[in-house]
């Protein structure tokens, strides 16, 4: 028999690799993703549109599914728009993972039936503790999506313990792939240095160029959840590289591999900069190593060129397309 996985934000970078991981090993997946959102979808996926904010719709969903796992991914996930929309962001991301854990322990008092549980927990969640942040590091949120993020970090320790649920919290330092959305600053650089190597642009506008942040592949990342629900006992693990790059090191290395200087194209703006900003992450996954046998394998460097990569060819594509209008 197939195993069964429902994915919440199966459309977003991590469920797309998550989703890819899971067909790989023969599950049967499931996504639930917003109407319309189709870009990452795998055709082998079954999709059922939806979100978090509809409770009832996620019980009926388990009782038509009866997954075996469920990995809690989707969310309002994108810091700065929190401080913009904190209600909307609680509602989805804080909320949002309490209905789903709910809609678990009804469908297991209807069916006798209980899947295990993955919480996308966050490293945003540290705030300015002292690096390098592990699983005993006092949580100190900072923006409204990290307050949502403490609240369903506690709800599904709090499951796990009140209702004996296999639920567990995955705290992931940032993790960037060429499928990273492009206001991410990561894709940001990424998609604006090719366009730049290419003419297509000259200018880029970042916020904080000093933040640190703890940098891995998504690709890697998704490995983590999935030995996280096959563990025996239910627990909670960061997910790090253990190194810390700040966005002028980021913004070097693309450029840098583009042949080009960001001093004569970058402009700082605090448009981008958030109210309250964390200065520097950098996770110890030294559980994660001991007791999962999870390593990443994307160094900081090899992210930044497969990234620049992926952005040089759709810069190279837009270019095709501005010849071929002009030339018409
Ligand atoms: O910012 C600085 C910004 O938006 C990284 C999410 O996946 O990871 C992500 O959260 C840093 C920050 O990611 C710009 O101030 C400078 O210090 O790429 P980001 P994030 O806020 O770290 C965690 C683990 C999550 O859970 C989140 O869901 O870069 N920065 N200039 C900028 N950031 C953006 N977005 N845009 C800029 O122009």
């Amino acid at each position: 028999m197939k195993r069964v996985a429902l994915i919440t934000g199966l459309s977003g970078q991590d469920g797309s690799y998550l989703t890819e991981f899971l067909l790989d090993r023969d599950y049967e997946v499931h996504g639930l993703v917003p109407y319309g959102r189709r870009e990452f979808c795998d055709r082998r996926a079954e999709l059922h549109y939806g979100d978090l904010t509809d409770g009832s719709h996620l019980t009926s969903l388990l009782t038509r599914i009866a997954p075996d796992e469920v990995y809690n991914l989707a969310a309002q996930s994108h810091v700065r728009v929190s401080f913009d929309l904190p209600v909307y962001t609680a509602d989805v991301t804080g909320l949002g993972a309490l209905r789903v854990l709910e809609a678990i322990r009804q469908h297991r008092e209807s069916t006798g039936r209980e899947p295990r549980f993955y919480q996308a927990s966050s490293s945003e969640m540290f705030g300015n503790a002292p690096s390098p942040q592990d699983e005993t590091t006092p949580f100190g949120p900072r923006s409204p999506y990290a307050c949502a993020k403490v609240f369903a970090y506690w709800q599904t320790v709090n499951y796990r313990e009140a209702y004996k649920l296999f639920a567990v919290n995955g705290i992931l330092f940032n993790h960037e792939s060429p499928r990273r959305g492009e206001h991410f600053v990561t894709r940001k650089i990424t998609r604006a240095a090719a366009r730049i190597k290419l003419g297509l642009q000259d200018r880029l506008v970042l916020g904080n160029l000093d933040a640190r942040r703890d940098w891995g592949f998504a690709g890697d990342y998704v490995e983590a959840m999935w030995l996280m629900l096959q563990h025996e006992e239910p627990d909670d693990f960061v997910i790090a590289t253990g190194e810390t790059h700040s966005v002028r090191d980021f913004l070097e290395q693309v450029f840098g591999y583009l042949d080009l200087d960001y001093n004569n194209h970058v402009e700082t703006d605090p448009r981008f900069c958030r109210p309250t900003e964390i200065d520097a992450l950098c996770g110890d996954a030294s559980k994660a190593r001991r007791i999962l046998n999870w390593e990443p394998r994307v160094s900081f460097s090899e992210l930044a060129r497969l990234m620049t990569e992926h952005d040089l060819e759709i810069a190279r594509s837009d270019c095709d397309g501005v010849a071929t209008e002009s030339s018409q």
